[in-house]
């Protein structure tokens, strides 16, 4: 589970130890960002989950999972107008890696292509 809000202290996850308890949160991305909205899929193909957050008139953030859900490297995206309610992510383009929308007051939607190119013949994740 992953938890942003507006009192800017960026977002937290709760690893999921044994069906309904949770780990104490662990802090990701920026702590003076105030992250609106959340999304998680896998970024960059490793079949681990990945997390983007945006933000309020701040880059938002891909945050690259080590797949242990302890380590987090964030990637940094877009700019800094308006406040990211909503995202979405799925491929636009057709090349295989996935893309982010952002939704944004007071600014415009944008689409931010990933310029990663995942291999197509790739393994499937289990
Ligand atoms: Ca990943
Ligand atoms: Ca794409």
């Amino acid at each position: 589970m992953v938890i942003g809000g507006e009192t800017g202290n960026g977002a937290s996850i709760y690893l999921n130890l044994d069906g309904l308890s949770f780990s104490r949160p662990l802090s990701i991305g920026e702590e003076k960002n105030k992250p609106y909205s959340i999304a998680i899929a896998d970024m960059n193909g490793d079949c681990k989950a990945d997390v983007v957050l945006g933000n309020q008139e701040a880059p938002g953030a891909v945050l690259i999972n080590d797949g242990k859900g302890s380590k987090f490297t964030p990637v940094p995206f877009g700019d800094n107008k308006g406040t990211v309610y909503g995202l979405a992510i799925g491929d636009l383009n057709g090349d295989g890696s996935p893309d982010i929308v952002a939704a944004r007051s007071e600014a415009q939607t944008m689409l931010f292509l990933n310029s990663l190119t995942l291999k197509k013949e790739r393994t499937p994740c289990k």
